[in-house]
């Protein structure tokens, strides 16, 4: 096992990281930039070290710097946390290539999923459904006669992305020359890649990801389902485990869950990743692209199941066993995650970066709260402008949205404006308790509010 770890992240999820790490006595390092001199993840962390200014460029993202960072303090491995350096193969295969120790899948896994085009072949080629569409990338004849094939509305994608950048959605044939010409334009620039690819639009879906964990011996088991259907500009407010539109379906479950863990073990992926389906009205799943890391919102899971997925990630890093069987895992009731982000609902969702007062986190049966801020500290417009999770669990999804309302509502944060009011109108709605939502229903209700 690792005796020091260096943390290649900053906010909540770095401070989460830590504080699994130093329960198990493992040393910690931190790194920051400039503009997070004083916050939490460096004064948890047993070492911390500067990696250069403010832009994550030139810190989160700097891979020398991290990398001497490591080599200078004696780190093993490295935790990427999500975003940043999370899904980079290239930094994945420096590490390989001469340590210290990734924590997650490996540089040819990362490669195979972050090409979405390249990770739809393969998921069809494992027996996985896919949404129709193209079999990579295409050009614009090519495009035109599988839009006319399938039939329109189609979503034109950027190979490069995932998570919705460069998407266009086009309702007729004229439309699509342009709306490719714009997506190849989005890809060149946030992606580097010009690569599209083209798939049926799945009108009024949900949004369901699978977790799923696999060691380096060829183990693996899938965690259930995360319904994250509730997104504003592909940004998720609320997340929760299971999902109520799966527990509607006999036998959906089983299939769908089975089938992330079939897409996993075709590309002989290795530590925690997540399946990404849209899931029509009637039921019927299609695999979209696969996350190589840990997700914002693992959480809702590791409350329904007892598992930390941290905790997993680093012994399978390390080249443990999953001990952990299909058959021993048990959905146990419901958990929902809130996230507070500073932002502004009543200015079309503006950041608002500023200092905090008063900043307490709840605290409370089935709550737990992972902050990465604390009172008196600068909120930057440098990076994501989430403040916390607030997730709460029960024994039922009425008793789990109760908590996540009484935990809110107890929530002190002073000098910045957030979404805490907005995420409880949300779980008060109807809708919500009814579990009867769609992608498109949190953009419409933000909309309709005022
Ligand atoms: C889709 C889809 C419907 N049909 N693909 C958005 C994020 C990225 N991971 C994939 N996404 C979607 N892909 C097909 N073929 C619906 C979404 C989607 C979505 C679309 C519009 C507005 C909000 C959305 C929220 C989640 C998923």
């Amino acid at each position: 096992m690792f005796d020091k770890i260096l943390i290649a992240n900053r906010g909540e999820i770095a401070a989460r990281i830590i504080q699994v790490l130093k329960d198990r006595g493992i040393g910690t390092v931190a790194v920051y930039s400039d503009a997070d001199a004083d916050a939490p993840h460096v004064a948890l962390a047993d070492e911390a070290v500067r990696i250069g200014p403010a832009p994550v460029r030139e810190s989160y993202l700097n891979q020398d710097a991290i990398l001497d960072a490591a080599h200078g303090s004696g780190a093993q491995a490295i935790h990427p946390g999500y975003g940043l350096l999370s899904e980079n193969a290239g930094f994945a295969r420096r590490c390989a290539d001469a340590g210290p120790v990734f924590i997650g899948p490996g540089p040819a896994a990362i490669e195979a999923m972050g090409d979405k085009a390249q990770a739809r072949a393969t998921a069809k080629a494992a027996g996985v459904p896919v949404v129709p569409g193209s079999d990579g990338p295409v050009d614009d004849a090519e495009a035109a006669a599988i839009a006319e094939r399938i039939g329109y509305p189609v979503l034109v994608k950027a190979a490069g992305g995932g998570g919705g950048i460069g998407m266009q959605l086009v309702k007729k044939p004229g439309k699509l020359e342009r709306a490719l010409a714009s997506c190849r334009d989005r890809g060149a620039s946030s992606f580097g890649n010009p690569a599209v690819y083209i798939e049926k639009y799945i009108e009024s879906p949900r949004h369901i990801e699978v977790q799923v964990l696999f060691d380096q011996h060829g183990h693996g088991v899938h965690l259930f389902e995360r319904e994250c259907t509730l997104q504003r500009r592909h940004q998720k407010v609320v997340e929760e485990a299971p999902s109520p539109f799966i527990e509607a379906y006999a036998h959906l479950r089983e299939a769908l869950c089975g089938s992330a863990v079939a897409a996993a073990r075709a590309i002989g992926y290795v530590n925690a990743g997540t399946v990404e389906y849209v899931v029509g009205p009637d039921g019927g799943f299609y695999f979209i692209e696969m996350n190589t890391r840990l997700q914002v919102e693992h959480p809702v899971t590791e409350m329904i199941t007892g598992v930390d997925l941290i905790n997993w990630q680093v012994d399978i890093a390390a080249g443990a066993k999953l001990t952990l069987e299909q058959s021993d895992l048990r959905i146990d009731g419901h958990a929902i995650e809130c996230r507070i982000y500073a932002e502004d609902p009543d200015k079309r969702f503006m950041p608002q970066p500023g200092t905090l007062g008063a900043f307490l986190p709840p605290e409370g049966e089935g709550i737990r709260t992972d902050a990465g801020y604390r009172s008196g500290q600068a909120v930057t417009p440098y990076y994501d402008p989430m403040l916390a999770k607030v997730i709460a669990h029960g024994p039922d999804r009425g008793t789990a949205t109760a908590r996540a309302q009484g935990a809110l509502e107890h929530f002190v944060i002073e000098g910045i404006t957030t979404n805490r009011a907005f995420v409880r109108s949300v779980l008060a709605e109807p809708a919500f308790a009814a579990g009867a939502f769609d992608t498109g229903w949190l953009e419409r209700y933000a909309k309709g509010r005022g």
